[in-house]
């Protein structure tokens, strides 16, 4: 599909019996309790301690609590009607100084443990993350965490063994990473991310934005590939689960769409975001279009590393916000540019936006591009199967509203209503295979570098009062469109 055909949404589309639904959440985002039962700091902790990187100048400690609150958890998910439920692993509470030959903390396998024990009991399939950005802050220390391939490759592969062997029987989807593209580019190219690492000196002493990202993605890429490998042969036949990498990606939309270099630059955006991890994976090498703009600063794969790539996603995982225009930019690109010499905008040639406004910056919603997308994905990589792993939204202002409007939050309602809307039509109309849905966040969270003023969930946190849940309108929305949706044979 070309990014100007438009289909229409209707509401007449079905989903299969057998699609799962639920909500995701993430360690350092929600758990809190962050130096209980051996728990040492992740480079979240340091980040977010660091004056001037949290936009509130939060952290998460304490977070939505989830580490004391698991019952309340599952008691909410159950309420909602959700078969399944999305968190991520704390690698610093399972050994915490993170490598293969430090200490494994009992204490912090126990509470997954005993956690997954309790999601069963209530009914709901987890999807497990093994890393959902926090990285044991000793490893950074050690050796440049994430940027050193050959140590933080078997440390990260220590830890996944760690884990399968303890939890793996109660598993049965796993997911890798998540978003790889924020840890290389967010995390050591602009800084945003933990750990912070950019060439703008006022930010960093350290950085080097033009390479880091680059060798950063490369090493995740050989993580993955590493991991799914072990999986394969060590568990997935006593275990029988299937494993899979979560990426991030945002529709794009030509600021011209009269102009063809406005319409290649979409594609362009698209693979220097996703295919960039996902063009590896199936079909074996980096698109052409990033090892032209970057040539020797893109890492080449060893034989070795692309036979454990190619070809290791069981499942697609798949986060989706939001789309964005695309301008494309004349001239040579800059050494630090990470977009594909292209600037991403928030509004067409003639100044019409491509969304209402949110609490962030980023996020401006058009539902059309979540099935655009799809299909372009199916196209792409041979309509594989996909799990939509976060899809959600902020409200402007929500912070700032008295708590009954809050709790009636007809904006993220309606923002529901619309994507999975355009996810259902994907399916049944473009023949696109989604099989799962988790919506981003069952809980108002710790949101990175946004602080504590964005909230994302389904679920109000009231962190003025021991982090009491109070269910919105939206959490309830969701179960009954899925109802509506999924036929019953
Ligand atoms: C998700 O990322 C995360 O997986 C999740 O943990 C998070 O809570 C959720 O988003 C909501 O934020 O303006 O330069 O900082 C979504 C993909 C890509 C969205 C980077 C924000 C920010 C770019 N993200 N983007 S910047």
């Amino acid at each position: 599909m070309t990014t100007t055909e438009t289909p229409t949404t209707t509401t007449t589309s079905t989903l299969p019996p057998d699609f799962l639904w639920g909500f995701a959440t993430a360690s350092y985002q929600i758990e809190g309790a962050f130096d209980e039962d051996g728990r040492l700091p992740s480079i979240w902790d340091t980040f977010s301690k660091t004056p001037g990187k949290v936009e509130d100048g939060t952290n998460g400690d304490v977070a939505c609590d989830s580490y004391h609150r698991t019952g309340e958890d599952i008691e909410i998910l159950k309420k909602y009607g959700a078969k399944i439920y999305r968190f991520s692993l704390s690698w610093p509470r399972i050994i915490p100084l993170g490598g293969r030959n430090d200490p494994i903390n009992e204490k912090g396998l126990q509470f997954y443990s005993k956690f997954l024990d309790d999601l069963h009991a209530a009914g709901i399939e987890p999807f497990v993350t093994l890393f959902h950005w926090d990285l044991p802050d000793e490893l950074m220390k050690r050796y440049g965490g994430m940027l050193n391939k050959e140590e933080f490759v078997a440390d990260y592969a220590n830890y996944a063994r760690v884990v399968f062997n303890a939890l793996g029987s109660k598993v049965k989807h796993w997911i890798t990473f998540n978003e790889p593209w924020c840890s290389s580019v967010l995390g050591h190219n602009t800084g945003k991310h933990a750990p912070g690492r950019t060439s703008d000196r006022t930010k960093s002493p350290e950085g080097d934005g033009t390479r880091e990202p680059w060798i950063v993605g490369h090493n995740l890429l050989v993580a993955h590939g590493t991991v799914v490998d072990i999986y394969r042969r060590e568990f997935k036949e006593k275990q029988g689960g299937e494993i899979g990498i979560t990426l991030n990606g945002d529709w794009a939309e030509p600021w011209d769409p009269e102009n063809p270099a406005d319409v290649e630059a979409c594609d362009r955006k698209i693979e220097f975001a996703i295919s960039w991890f996902a063009d590896p994976i199936y079909h074996g090498k980096y698109p052409d279009s990033m090892v032209k703009q970057l040539g020797d600063r893109l890492p080449k794969f060893t034989p070795e590393e692309i036979a454990f790539v190619h070809g290791s996603n069981d499942f697609y995982g798949m986060n989706h916000y939001c789309e964005n225009y695309i301008r494309n930019r004349t001239g040579e690109p800059d050494p630090e540019d990470i977009a594909g010499n292209l600037d991403i905008l928030m509004e067409d040639k003639n100044g019409n936006p491509i969304g209402p406004e949110t609490q962030c910056e980023w996020l401006r919603p058009f539902p059309l591009g979540f099935r655009k997308l799809l299909k372009w994905l199916a196209d792409r990589y041979n309509n594989p199967k996909i799990y939509v792993t976060e899809n959600g939204t902020s409200v402007k202002g929500e912070s700032d509203k008295p708590l009954e409007e809050v709790l009636n939050d007809e904006f993220r309602v309606q923002y529901y209503r619309d994507y999975i809307g355009a996810m259902v039509d994907a399916v049944a109309q473009d023949g696109v295979n989604v099989k799962a849905y988790m919506a981003w966040s069952l809980l108002d969270n710790f949101e990175w570098s946004e602080g504590y003023r964005s909230r994302f969930g389904v679920t109000y946190v009231d962190y003025k009062n021991g982090q009491k849940r109070i269910p919105k309108k939206s959490a309830l929305v969701i179960g009954e469109l899925f109802n509506k949706y999924i036929r019953k044979e």
